[in-house]
């Protein structure tokens, strides 16, 4: 059995990463446009700084990103060329609703991502789009604290309603949040989190999450009554832990620590917080309100499908005394089985299957693998050698045996899975260290840390590997 001959083969991106054009078009200012990056970049994305102590007018690479907003076209061309039939991008919620509590939308934001979605359908590229991927206006963390406030729920239906609808006839396959797991690692960056000094952190982050749980499931009902076709999917930053060592107590280590990631998941397919999480509060104090209206849309509209980026696997001990390791904001126990990317972020294919397999005995819902990939340091050569001026074989190789495994996990074990979508399929600003250094893209943009550059775009060798395995399926590796 090969893949289905519809799959979603594409790329991925977030606006927050490429668009640029930060005060554009009407869009308002947003958590994403003040996390600097540099030294305080990780307390910021954590919630530990004030607003007042970042200064909003230093340049910070993501304000320009790669400046999408006015490459677009030449952009969705190349992902046409190699082959693309579907792009993962997400929109600017402030692009749409500047402050986001304003009654009517701004037309000037609509218009962009029409005419974006526009663009793909001319190559028929089909839009998978991510409501929101680390963004939240500013005026809402300002005004009602963020996700905390259970206000946000009312401010994100209307965002939704007006984008299912004006993209009714556009958009099929929707994200309601990126991530959603991340709150509980990078709570400003995910969700608009920002701490007081004796604040109970654990408390604000489950309230937040338990809002954006309930706005994730009106999502879903509103998008099925707009338009039954939608597909609405909940996304999880995914890698299952694996014990270190057969020790019960690594055992059961890595099974609270999967639970503490599946839990979102759990909420969004199955439709109900499961024991384990509703124990979880209990020992730990955390309240909040579950109401009944809650609990039938939780219940009632759960959703299509389960996608996930996957860049690591991770591992957990009990023991003492042995390394550690950071693998996309998540700290654990060093495999030494593993080797690690330049960031340290370590490299497991087989953990792709291994993952994909746990997902799906889980939910047996459609998977969707939408973000995987090697940020690596490029070079653009001066000039070509055989034929290229970025020879990305590494990054090549790290996709060929992750595809390889998720082929084995559809070919050989029945997994159902919609699409692929490396991430970053054209180079952008990079989440964890906010510069441009951290490239995973088939696209080599002349885009610099410092804001030098031409932004110029060069098509890589993985480019044209790319766009053979697509020719071919997945077939031609
Ligand atoms: C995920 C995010 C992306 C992306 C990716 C790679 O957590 O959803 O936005 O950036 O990680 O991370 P980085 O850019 O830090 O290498």
């Amino acid at each position: 059995m090969a893949l289905q001959k519809d799959f979603l083969w594409g790329g991925a991106t977030a606006a927050n990463q490429c668009e640029g054009a930060y005060l554009e078009g009407g869009r308002g200012l947003a958590n994403v446009d003040v996390i600097p990056h540099g030294e305080l970049r990780p307390q910021v994305m954590r919630g530990l700084y004030t607003m007042d102590r970042i200064d909003e007018n230093q340049y910070y690479p993501a304000l320009k990103g790669i400046d999408f907003y006015h490459h677009y076209k030449e952009d969705i061309a190349l992902f046409a060329e190699m082959g693309f039939k579907t792009f993962r991008m997400s929109i600017a919620w402030s692009r749409i609703f500047p402050k986001g509590d304003e009654e009517e939308p701004n037309e000037e934001g609509l218009k962009f991502y029409e005419d974006v979605f526009k663009e793909c359908k001319k190559y028929e590229i089909e839009p998978l789009v991510t409501i929101t991927h680390f963004d939240c206006p500013m005026h809402l963390i300002n005004t009602y604290g963020g996700w905390k406030n259970r206000k946000m729920i009312d401010f994100y239906k209307r965002l939704v309603t007006v984008l299912f609808t004006r993209y009714k006839d556009l958009v099929k396959y929707w994200i309601t949040f990126n991530e959603i797991n991340m709150i509980l690692h990078l709570p400003f960056m995910g969700a608009g989190l920002h701490f007081e000094e004796n604040e109970d952190q654990t408390q604000a982050k489950y309230v937040s999450a338990h809002h954006e749980l309930v706005a994730s499931a009106w999502a879903t009902k509103i998008a099925h009554e707009i338009n039954p076709d939608n597909m609405i999917g909940c996304m999880m930053a995914a890698g299952n832990y694996y014990p270190y060592s057969c020790m019960p107590e690594d055992v059961w280590a890595a099974l609270g620590k999967d639970r503490e990631n599946m839990m979102f998941i759990d909420v969004q397919a199955r439709g109900y917080y499961p024991n384990y999480a509703l124990k979880f509060f209990e020992r730990e104090g955390i309240h909040f309100d579950i109401s009944d209206e809650d609990r039938e849309i939780l219940k009632n509209h759960t959703v299509d499908f389960i996608s996930f980026s996957y860049y690591s696997s991770r591992c957990i001990t009990t023991q003492e005394g042995v390394g550690e390791t950071i693998g996309n904001a998540f700290k654990g126990t060093k495999n030494p089985y593993l080797k690690s990317s330049e960031w340290g972020w370590q490299i497991d294919p087989l953990g792709l299957r291994i993952t994909m397999n746990t997902l799906y005995d889980r939910y047996q819902k459609p998977l969707f693998i939408v973000e995987n990939g090697l940020g690596a340091n490029d070079v653009l050569l001066e000039e070509e050698i055989d034929g290229y001026r970025v020879s990305d074989d590494y990054r090549i190789s790290y996709l060929k045996e992750h595809i390889k495994a998720f082929k084995a996990a559809v070919e050989e074990d029945g997994v159902d899975l919609l699409g692929f979508t490396p991430w970053g399929c054209i180079d952008l600003v990079s989440a964890s260290t906010g510069e441009m250094a951290k490239r995973y893209g088939f696209i080599y943009v002349d885009r610099h840390n410092d804001g030098s550059g031409t932004m110029q775009r060069y098509k890589k060798k993985s480019f044209y590997w790319y766009k053979d395995v697509i020719a071919s399926n997945g077939e031609k590796l």
